[in-house]
């Protein structure tokens, strides 16, 4: 036995084969053990570790700390204004795909619809599509991707988040980290983080392929942004809000990436 172990000091070139295997075999298990050790360590140091609870996701602080680490770096890769591929008008789709029908439920009423903007507690905007329709208008064929594969060239039309923004005075509230759209009757909602929501490309969004939008397709007012995902194109936007803190996001809630960007 002591023989044995003598070898593991003894140079390759002096072992005969099977002392070299048996050398190598035991140094393999030596670092097999101490490897199974840290790992299982550093789970168990994970598991010590209070979770940190924000809308029900009970992520790790130290992975909390990767994925902010991962915001981070797509933030400053947004702020390149990056963007996403523009394609001809004749790309565009005629029978546009429709997908999701949370939060456009029938007990709907179009005439009394307005998009409201809440500032602050006790001084929230009230505006009307015309309102909408009076800012300068934008339109963008891109091929919008759904998480669940699918994706299809199409085409939109509306008012730049950022220029929104500026024709009513939001400055203050677009220096917080996030945007928090919700349909009017609260069934769907999106948090979108702030550098997004100001990209070049971010419609608040009232056409489709030139026509007002269809009912399946939010009606009177949906989100279009090219730089995510198509669950954070919310169809019909009944309220608007800004936050520090990361806005509840219903497909967040269920799993998917808080981000979800491209
Ligand atoms: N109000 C609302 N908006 C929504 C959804 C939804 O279910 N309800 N689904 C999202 C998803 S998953 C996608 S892919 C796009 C689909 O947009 P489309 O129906 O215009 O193709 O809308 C997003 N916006
Ligand atoms: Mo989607």
């Amino acid at each position: 036995m002591a023989n044995f172990f003598k070898n593991l000091f003894v140079r390759n070139s002096k072992l005969t084969t099977d002392q070299l295997i048996v050398k190598k075999t035991i140094i393999s298990f030596f670092f097999f053990f101490l490897l199974s050790g840290a790992a299982f360590w550093g789970w168990k140091w994970l598991q010590g570790q209070s979770s940190d609870g924000a809308f029900g996701s009970g992520i790790k602080p130290p992975l909390r700390t990767v994925l902010n680490k991962n915001e981070k770096f797509f933030n400053n890769w947004l702020s390149d204004k990056h963007l996403a591929k523009a394609f001809p008008l004749s790309a565009a789709a005629k029978n546009v795909r429709v997908n999701g029908d949370l939060g456009l439920g029938n007990n709907f009423d179009p005439a009394t619809w307005k998009l409201y903007v809440i500032k602050a507690k006790g001084d929230t905007l009230a505006l009307t599509l015309d309102d909408i329709k009076k800012l300068p208008k934008t339109e963008i064929i891109f091929d919008f991707k759904c998480i669940e594969g699918w994706s299809q060239v199409t085409h939109w039309g509306g008012v730049k988040f950022s220029d929104f923004v500026k024709a009513y005075g939001l400055t203050a509230e677009t220096s917080m980290k996030y945007l928090g759209l919700n349909t009017p009757d609260e069934e769907y909602y999106v948090g979108i983080d702030m550098p997004s929501a100001m990209h070049p490309q971010t419609l608040l969004c009232y056409e489709m392929n030139g026509q007002p939008l269809p009912m399946n397709q939010g009606y009177p007012l949906r989100l279009i942004i090219p730089v995510k995902y198509g669950i954070k194109s919310i169809k019909r936007i009944g309220t608007m809000y800004f936050d520090n803190e990361r806005p509840p996001d219903y497909w967040a809630e269920r799993g998917y990436d808080y981000f979800s960007g491209l």
